[in-house]
């Protein structure tokens, strides 16, 4: 199993109400309101890690949820804030709401860390509401109630060099030959079902390459393993083509290329920007010398072709002195270019006034979510407070404007109530 897109469910914590408590002593029947902050709630956190490589361990485990904030106490007690929740992903993972598919992060950096869900504010304790006319306010404002959300994972691996070809035809084998990385190798298709990643030293240079499953025909349709491996050499900074240039298994070299190179740029045309070079893979075989040969007259003037004998590490030396001549005129990766997508713009204090039908009007937008995820209508000084902001933020007046008069419905969120103007 290689899991490298899936969906999963985050949710922030509720901040905590704030307390309504009024201060009682002895001798001082009618003490101030004391009410205490209700807490923050926890905030969703992503870090990327460089010591994952697939998305495996969401396939069970697919909600997180950050603590909630506690409620305010008396004596202006705080509530306690909700602890955070970290997701920990593998650097490369792109991060997107599932509705819009806008990309909230790119998890390009190990150890970067992004705050994709924040937690509700925590509600603000009756002392806050105390006016000269209203001594003792018996509300307080609830914390804000968060939302969950879906976002879905993608990995798209991120190495200098992606290793691309037939299955079988020794890119497992080149990569545990110049570096440290040991993947399975056998002599079989589809010995590698994920991509494998290695870091290869070569003096005092080093960079890292990343050993793709196999392709075959009709890859970028979805056959074989499937083209959702082309996603992991989006990123690579060049292309080392390896091919079995023996045809010990049937099939012609030139035609191998051709067909692998043509699954690679019809999965994304953007591809044939990516610089590749050619091993000659499998040189000890025998038909290799006139196959190779054949290939060269072909393509060497379009491409850099390394004959190599893998096992025996023959080849290995030329190829990485290529790689590292090419790699030094390429500009560095770069994070993916895109307008970051926040959940917590769509709480703006922003709203248009509706109207429904001819004595209805209907308040939409960010302002009456926030408030009615604020305030308790059950609770008449809530509800006044809840008044006194719609009136501050104009809200009354652009009912106005629109018409609204004397005995008119008003909905605001799950509030509704006659206009009185
Ligand atoms: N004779 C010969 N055999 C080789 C050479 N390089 C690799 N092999 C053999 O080819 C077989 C496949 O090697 P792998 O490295 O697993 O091939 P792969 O391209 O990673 O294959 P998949 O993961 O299935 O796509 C193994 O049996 C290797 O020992 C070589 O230079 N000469
Ligand atoms: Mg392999």
């Amino acid at each position: 199993m290689f899991i490298d897109k899936v969906k999963i469910y985050i949710k922030s914590g509720n901040g905590g109400n704030g307390s309504h408590s009024l201060h009682t002593e002895k001798f001082v029947p009618n003490g101030g309101p004391d009410g205490g902050d209700g807490g923050k709630g926890g905030d969703v956190v992503f870090v990327a890690t460089n010591s994952q490589n697939t998305l495996n361990e969401f396939h069970y485990k697919k909600h997180f949820r950050a603590t909630n904030g506690e409620n305010g106490g008396r004596q202006k007690c705080y509530g306690k804030s909700g602890e955070d929740v970290i997701v920990t992903v593998p650097t490369g993972t792109v991060i997107r709401d599932a509705e819009t598919g806008k990309i909230i992060a790119d998890m390009f950096h190990d150890g970067q860390r992004e705050v994709v869900l924040k937690g509700g504010r925590g509600g603000r304790g009756n002392c806050h509401f105390a006016t000269s006319r209203r001594q003792t306010p018996k509300f307080a404002e609830n914390g804000v109630k968060t939302i969950e959300r879906q976002v879905i994972l993608e990995l798209k691996t991120i190495a200098d060099i992606g290793l691309v070809g037939f299955p079988n035809v020794g890119k497992s084998t080149l990569l545990s030959v110049v570096s440290d990385a040991k993947p399975k190798i056998a002599n079989y298709h589809f010995t590698t079902l994920s991509p494998n990643l290695g870091v290869v030293g070569y003096y005092d240079k080093s960079f890292v390459m990343a050993d793709i499953p196999g392709l075959i025909e009709g890859a970028s349709e979805g056959l074989g393993l499937g083209h959702s491996f082309l996603r992991h050499i989006e990123r690579t900074r060049i292309l080392v083509h390896v091919l079995d240039i023996s045809g010990s298994e049937g099939r012609n070299p030139i035609d191998d290329f051709n067909l692998i190179n043509n699954e690679i740029y019809s999965y994304d045309e953007k591809l044939r920007d990516i610089p590749m070079i050619v091993v000659a893979n499998k040189m000890d075989m025998p038909n290799a010398e006139e196959n190779l040969a054949k290939f060269v007259a072909e393509f060497g003037n379009r491409y850099k072709i390394i004959p190599m004998t893998t096992i025996i590490h023959e080849g290995a030396e030329e190829l990485l002195k290529e790689i590292i001549d090419v790699l030094e005129d390429l500009p560095p990766q770069e994070q993916l270019q895109f307008e970051p997508f926040s959940y917590d713009q769509a709480d703006d204090d922003s709203y248009e006034v509706v109207k429904l039908a001819p004595a209805t009007f209907e308040v939409v937008g960010g302002l009456v979510e926030i408030l009615s995820r604020k305030v308790n209508i059950d609770d008449i000084d809530s509800f006044r407070y809840f008044q006194r902001v719609i009136k501050e933020k104009g809200v009354i007046a652009e009912l106005r404007k629109a018409g609204a008069g004397d005995g008119d419905t008003v909905i605001i969120g799950e509030i509704e109530f006659d206009f009185i103007d």
